[in-house]
């Protein structure tokens, strides 16, 4: 497989692979090259992860038949016959040649001089480029750590835990957050009834700007929002706060926008809490052949590790930046990124359908509805 493009972005055609991992919303293009014997050959497609102890896995077949190497049964073209194969399905456990894999799970990505071949290493080959993005000092650089809570009792029967967690295994319940914040979804679409924002202050938090119920260091609940304005060269860093090393890492994904991929990496095994510092420290080492970082809008974050990203916020509006594992996302790890205000936004077409959270009318026990929220 010869990768040509990445999340629509095109990229040099430099690496030719056996094995593609793709994460949760990422995309790839791929050129095949059918240069192998006549004969079928299994494509394989397997769940990893999380994905892994439930052994999912699908098949296609890949034939190289024509009809003279493959007569085709009585009355049916070679297609028709090819249509119902007569191998066997391989087993799961059947092993399969890895070969060059693309994207390797504990790959230790972008670093100089190794042999993986990861997102961050393809090169963009675009003709519209925005080459002033890769050296510009950003206007806002955010440091977006992505945490993983194991909610326990107490926290889920508190006012607020129980608004939205995952149990993930038999009692292990989770809660997403970033920087401690687990996002609270406003009860409108900010995006196309931003007339409904009365009090911004009230409406939105931030790390710095958390409403009354929050205590410095404990998970907080509302909607973490990030404001911009129109055309900053924005960087985000995003980080695993996990401080166990294992196969597992967050897809990260933006709305409205692509960005280039300019440093990922693995912390040491020493930094356990104090990421950020680390990480204003770096010093990014581009690799000497990176000079056209990929376009993309998706990205994982390397388990107990980072991504630096940058664009240039050019799309007013109200745009998601979430993990892409989507329970993940439905419980709080995502927040809003506001770039401009909303006169600078593209309105929604007349008569679009409007939204907002509903709440049924509460019926008393033989009585009629009360309470009934318009
Ligand atoms: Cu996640």
């Amino acid at each position: 497989m010869l990768i040509i493009s990445t999340d629509g972005g095109t990229v040099q055609p430099q690496h030719t692979v056996d094995t593609l991992v793709s994460i949760s919303g990422e995309r790839y293009d791929f050129v095949l090259t059918a240069n192998q014997p006549p004969g079928n050959y299994w494509v394989r497609v397997r769940g990893i992860g999380f994905c892994d102890p439930m052994r999912v896995e699908d098949f296609a077949i890949l034939s190289y038949h024509t009809q003279e190497t493959f007569p085709p049964a009585s009355g049916l073209t070679v297609a028709q016959t090819l249509s119902y194969p007569q191998e066997p399905l391989p087993a799961y456990d059947d092993a399969y040649p890895e070969g060059v894999v693309f994207n390797h799970q504990t790959a230790p990505c972008y670093t100089p001089n190794d042999t993986y071949i990861c997102a961050a290493d393809l090169e963009s080959y675009e003709v519209f480029r925005d080459n002033e993005l890769i050296d510009a000092v950003p206007d806002h650089t955010f440091f977006l750590g992505f945490n993983v809570i194991q909610a326990n009792n107490s926290l889920l029967f508190s006012k607020r835990g129980f608004s939205h967690f995952a149990t993930v295994r038999d009692r292990f319940n989770t809660i997403g957050a970033t920087n401690m914040i687990s996002f609270v979804p406003p009860s409108f679409p900010l995006l196309i009834q931003p007339e409904q924002i009365v009090d911004e202050s009230a409406q939105f938090c931030n790390v710095s700007h958390k409403p009354a119920h929050c205590t410095d260091d404990h998970l907080c609940f509302c909607t973490h929002r990030l404001k911009v304005q129109p055309n900053d060269v924005i960087e985000i860093v995003l980080y695993d706060t996990a401080q166990v090393l294992q196969k597992f890492y967050h897809p990260f994904h933006l709305h409205g926008h692509r960005f280039i991929v300019t440093d990922t990496g693995r912390f040491p095994s020493d930094i356990l809490t104090d990421q950020i510092t680390y990480l204003r420290n770096l010093q990014t080492v581009r690799r000497p052949n990176a000079h056209c970082p990929p376009y993309k809008d998706t990205m994982s974050i390397p388990n107990r590790g980072y991504v630096r990203v940058r664009f240039r916020a050019d799309n007013p509006g109200f745009w998601l930046v979430h993990c892409h594992f989507e329970w993940h996302l439905a419980n709080g790890m995502g927040l809003v990124l506001q770039i401009g205000e909303p006169a600078e936004m593209l309105k929604p077409p007349a008569n679009f359908p409007r939204c907002g959270s509903y709440q049924p009318p509460i019926e008393e026990a033989g009585g009629e509805p009360v309470g009934a929220v318009p």
